[in-house]
């Protein structure tokens, strides 16, 4: 196996992460968005969709979307859990995932590409270009501070985003909020304490370097 990805990407460092807390390790295999490496004739033979991280198993199988590389590694390697156990706990992850996904790292995502100068036509990744939208941006923000304030009072209850157990949910949040901070300069306000709390904890994990 080997994992198509970029060090300044998010969405690799969801997998990155992933990796790093099963303890798998594989070949990496650095793609250059600064570059365009990602639209070339080599890349794209892997991922039509022009986007990283893509996961290329040794049967030649090319494996995007970062929930589905996931998945068949969780497959392959069961332990630690990382999306649930049971039936409930596995759709509770699934569920809390998809609602980090959408209601955050989208919102912060849409928020910085419809920003920044240098992706003018490039305000949604992958094989077609789309114009910037420069209203949507204080939209995107909105909808980003209010993942914080629900999630915030998520927090308040439970441990982790899933509940009592870490999980992919934690992942694809801490890097919402990575991003979230370093991009758009939406870092978690002081009034969010229990998003906080939950922050400190789990950005300490070791693989969180990843
Ligand atoms: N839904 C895809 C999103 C992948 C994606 O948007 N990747 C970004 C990097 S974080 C990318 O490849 N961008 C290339 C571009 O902007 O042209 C997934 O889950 O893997």
């Amino acid at each position: 196996m080997k994992l198509y990805q970029s060090n300044n990407s998010p969405n690799s460092r969801r997998v990155r992460i992933y990796l790093a807390e099963k303890g798998i390790s594989m070949p990496i295999v650095p793609v250059d968005l600064g570059t365009g490496e990602q639209f070339s004739p080599a890349y794209a033979a892997i991922n039509p969709r022009l986007a990283v991280p893509a996961l290329v198993l040794d049967d030649g199988t090319a494996i995007g979307e970062v929930p589905a590389i996931i998945r068949y590694l969780e497959e392959e390697s069961p332990a630690p859990p990382l999306l649930g156990t049971s039936p409930r706990t596995k759709a509770l992850v699934a569920m809390w995932e998809r609602r980090v996904e959408q209601e955050g790292f989208a919102s912060v995502m849409e928020a910085v590409r419809n920003a920044v100068p240098r992706l003018k036509n490039r305000a949604i990744a992958g094989p077609h270009d789309y114009v910037q939208i420069p209203a949507l941006v204080e939209r995107s923000r909105q909808r980003a501070l209010n993942f914080y304030a629900d999630f915030d009072a998520r927090l308040a209850d439970v441990p982790f985003i899933a509940g009592d157990e870490f999980s992919v949910a934690d992942i694809t949040a801490v890097v919402t909020v990575d991003f979230a901070t370093k991009a758009a300069g939406l870092p978690i306000a002081d009034q969010h304490a229990a998003l906080k709390r939950w922050y400190e904890t789990v950005s300490a994990r070791p693989s969180m370097a990843a």
